[in-house]
C-alpha cells in the first residue's frame, strides 16, 4: 500500500493526538480512500459553525431564519439515502452461524475483498474528516470511544451534536487506549474540477461490521444510522457483541448489554424516583415517551429523560443493573411531532437544530406533516413547491416520512439531572413495545425473567419508514433489536436469560418486565388508546406494580391491569373501550403461537430450551 507520504497527502495530526495506532490506521485509510486532505476535528463549537458555513456554501444546508430557529440548519438528500439499509447491512463474523439467521452475512475475507477496490480513492477530491467520539459519559466505565472517518461534512456536524465529539476524547483515549475504527465514504469521488453535488451518495451501499475485529465499514449512503456510525452500527451493533463477549471468563462476569432502549426517570407524588428503559421498534414513539408530561390528574408525578434510542447496562456487584445513554443527542422522527403529541420535544427543537428531510416554509422556517396548520407554500423535501391543494390533488408529502431532527439533549427541557452520570442510574423494569393493531394488549406484566425475555423475544411489530422497504406489514422484531443485534439472535436471548439468573443473587432485585403496545385498532381502523401523555396511566401502573400497589389480573402470559387499576382522572375512557384495548382474543393468540413458533424454527440454533418450553406452557393454558 502507497504511504500517504508517498502520495503527497499531509497527515496534519495535531499534538493532541497520541495514540500511534490511531494515526497508523488513519495513514493507512488515506493511502486508501486518497482524499485530497485530512481534517481532525477538535469538537469545538467554532469547528462546528465552520462546518456548518461550509455547508452552506455547498449547498447541502440551508440556514433556517435566525430569529425563528437560530443557529439552525436544514439539509436535504438524494431520494434514494432517506432511510436505513437493512438489505444492504452486513455482519461479517467468521461464521455464519455467528452472525445468525437474522443477519446478512458474507464471509469476512469476500467482503473486504469486495470493500477494498469500492473504498479505493472513493474520497477522491473530498476531505476525509477525523471525527474523535465517546459513547457515553468521557471516562465513564461503561462508555467506550470511537473514531468515524468520514468524507462527508455533514456527518461530522451530526456527530458533533449526537456524540461526545472532539479533543477530549484523545485525553481518555491517551497513547494506547482502545477504540473502534469506523470508515465512512459517501462513495462519490471527485475528478479534479469536477462540481459537487448537494447530496453525494451511491447507488451500490454496503453497510459491514466485522464483529471480531470490532470494525464498521459503511459505504455509499449519507444518512442517518447509515453514516453516523456511532449510533446502531457502534452502540448497537458492535456493542451487543462486545457486551456478549464480556460474559463469562474466569470471574464468571454477566457480561453486559447494548440495547436499543430509551432511558426515562418517573418520579411519584411520595418522591420515590424509578428507573425505565423501553425498547421500541424505530420510529414507534420512544422520543415521545422518554418526553412524556404527565396529563391532568397526575400531579406530584414527573418523568425524564436519560436517553431516547440506545442504553449501555452493566451489571454491578450488588445485583442492580446501571445504564447510560451512549449518545449525547436525539436522531428524531419529524413528522408527527407537535405541542400537543410531543411538547418537550417541540421546545427542544427552538434551536442549534439540524433538520433533515423535511419542508422549507417561505419565512425561512420549517414544516413537517402533522405539525400544526400547513403553510400556504413550501419547498418540499425534494426541492419542489407544496402547497394543501397539491398535496391534495397528488397525496405530495412536504417531509419525508422518515424525515430527522438532529439536537443536542442539553436542548431537552425535561433532560434527568443524571443523564451525563459516568455512574448511570440503576433500571427498574424493562418494557418491550411492538407496533401491533390486534391481538397484543395494552400492557402486560411478565410473571419472571424467563417469561419476560420470552414476550420480548416473540415480539412482533409493523414496520415504519425509518427502513428503506416495505411499510405497515408485521415482522417478528425481538427485543426491538432485529436491525441491530452484532451476533446470532439465539445467542442474544441465552445472554439476556444467563445475565438475569447472574444477578438473582440474595438481596438483589431484578428489574421488573412488561410489555406494551399502544396501537390497537378498533373496527373503525382508528386507534383505540390515545397515546402519547395518556402513556403515563400505563407508566403508573407499572410503577404501582413495583411498589406492590396493585394485584393484576393473571392471565395465559402475564398479568394485565383491571379497569379500576388504572388511573382515569382527568380522561373518559369507559370499561367497554378499556376492553378493546387489553382484552385476550383467544383464537387471535392460537394464531400469534403459530407465528412464535415459525420464529423459533428460524432461530432453532443455539435456541435457549426456556423459551421453547414457556411457549408450550403459554400453548397449554390456551388450550385449557
Ligand atoms: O437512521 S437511524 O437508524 O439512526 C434511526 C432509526 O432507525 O431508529
Ligand atoms: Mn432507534
Amino acid at each position: 500500500m502507497n504511504s500517504p507520504v508517498m502520495l503527497g497527502l499531509n497527515l496534519n495530526a495535531p499534538a493532541f493526538v497520541k495514540n500511534a495506532n490511531l494515526i497508523a490506521w488513519v495513514a493507512d485509510m488515506a493511502a486508501l480512500c486518497k482524499p485530497d486532505t485530512i481534517y481532525w476535528c477538535d469538537g469545538s463549537d467554532e469547528e462546528y459553525e465552520r462546518l456548518c458555513a461550509q455547508l452552506v456554501a455547498a449547498g447541502t444546508f440551508k440556514k433556517l431564519d435566525p430569529v425563528k430557529r437560530p443557529n439552525s440548519y436544514l439539509a436535504c438528500s438524494d431520494p434514494d439515502d432517506v432511510a436505513r439499509v437493512e438489505d444492504r447491512t452486513f455482519i461479517c463474523s467468521a461464521r455464519k452461524e455467528e452472525a445468525g439467521p437474522t443477519n446478512n452475512w458474507t464471509d469476512p475475507a469476500e467482503m473486504r475483498a469486495t470493500l477494498h477496490p469500492l473504498f479505493d480513492g472513493s474520497m477522491k477530491g473530498r476531505t476525509m474528516y477525523v471525527v474523535p467520539f465517546s459513547m457515553g459519559p468521557l471516562g465513564s466505565p461503561i462508555a467506550h470511544i470511537g473514531i468515524e472517518l468520514s468524507d462527508s461534512p455533514y456527518v461530522a456536524v451530526n456527530m458533533k451534536i449526537m456524540t461526545r465529539m472532539g479533543k477530549a476524547v484523545y485525553d481518555v483515549l491517551g497513547v494506547d487506549g482502545e477504540y473502534v475504527p469506523c470508515v465512512h465514504t459517501v462513495g462519490a469521488p471527485l475528478a479534479a474540477g469536477q462540481a459537487d453535488v448537494k447530496w453525494p451518495c451511491n447507488k451500490t451501499k454496503y453497510i459491514v461490521h466485522y464483529p471480531e475485529t470490532r470494525e464498521i465499514w459503511s459505504f455509499g449512503s449519507g444518512y442517518g444510522g447509515n453514516a453516523l456510525l456511532g449510533k446502531k452500527c457502534f452502540a448497537l451493533r458492535i456493542a451487543s457483541g462486545m457486551g456478549k463477549a464480556a460474559a463469562g471468563g474466569d470471574g464468571g462476569s454477566p457480561g453486559w448489554l447494548a440495547e436499543h432502549m430509551l432511558i426515562l426517570g418517573v418520579t411519584n407524588p411520595e418522591g420515590r424516583k424509578y428507573h425505565v428503559a423501553a425498547a421500541f421498534p424505530s420510529a414507534c414513539g420512544k422520543t415521545n415517551f422518554a418526553m412524556l408530561i404527565p396529563p391532568a390528574g397526575f400531579d406530584g408525578w414527573k418523568v425524564t429523560t436519560i436517553g431516547d434510542d440506545i442504553a449501555w447496562i452493566k451489571p454491578q456487584p450488588d445485583g442492580t443493573l446501571r445504564a447510560i445513554n451512549p449518545e449525547a443527542g436525539y436522531f428524531g422522527v419529524a413528522p408527527g411531532t407537535n405541542t400537543l403529541t410531543n411538547p418537550n420535544c417541540m421546545a427542544s427543537l427552538d434551536k442549534n437544530v439540524i433538520f433533515t428531510n423535511v419542508a422549507l416554509t417561505d419565512d425561512g422556517d420549517v414544516w413537517w406533516e402533522g405539525m400544526g396548520d400547513a403553510p400556504a407554500h413550501a419547498i418540499d423535501w425534494q426541492g419542489k413547491d407544496w402547497t394543501p391543494q397539491i398535496a391534495r390533488e397528488t397525496g405530495a408529502k412536504a417531509a419525508h416520512a422518515n424525515a430527522r431532527f438532529t439536537v443536542p439533549a442539553i436542548n431537552n427541557p425535561v433532560l434527568d439531572p443524571a443523564w451525563d452520570d459516568p455512574r448511570g442510574v440503576v433500571i427498574d423494569a424493562f418494557m418491550f413495545g411492538g407496533r401491533r393493531s390486534t391481538t397484543v394488549p395494552l400492557v402486560t406484566e411478565a410473571r419472571n425473567w424467563v417469561e419476560g425475555v420470552y414476550m420480548a423475544a416473540t415480539m412482533g411489530s409493523e414496520t415504519t419508514a425509518a427502513a428503506a422497504g416495505l411499510q405497515g406489514v408485521v415482522r417478528r422484531d425481538p427485543f426491538a433489536m432485529l436491525p441491530f443485534i452484532g451476533y446470532n439472535m439465539s445467542d442474544y436471548f441465552q445472554h439476556w436469560l444467563d445475565l438475569g439468573k447472574k444477578l438473582d443473587v440474595p438481596g438483589a432485585r431484578l428489574p421488573r418486565i412488561f410489555t406494551t403496545n399502544w396501537f390497537r385498532k378498533g373496527e373503525d381502523g382508528k386507534f383505540v388508546w390515545p397515546g402519547y401523555g395518556e402513556n403515563m396511566r400505563v407508566l403508573k401502573w407499572m410503577i404501582d406494580r413495583i411498589e406492590g400497589k396493585v394485584a393484576g389480573k393473571d392471565h395465559v402470559f402475564g398479568v394485565s391491569p383491571a379497569y379500576e387499576e388504572i388511573t382515569w382522572t382527568g380522561m373518559d375512557f369507559s370499561a367497554s373501550q378499556f376492553n378493546t384495548v387489553i382484552s385476550i382474543d383467544k383464537a387471535a393468540w392460537q394464531q400469534e403461537l403459530g407465528l412464535h413458533t415459525q420464529l423459533f424454527n428460524q432461530l432453532h440454533y443455539h435456541l435457549p430450551a426456556e423459551l421453547e418450553a414457556t411457549r408450550a406452557q403459554i400453548e397449554k393454558r390456551l388450550a385449557a
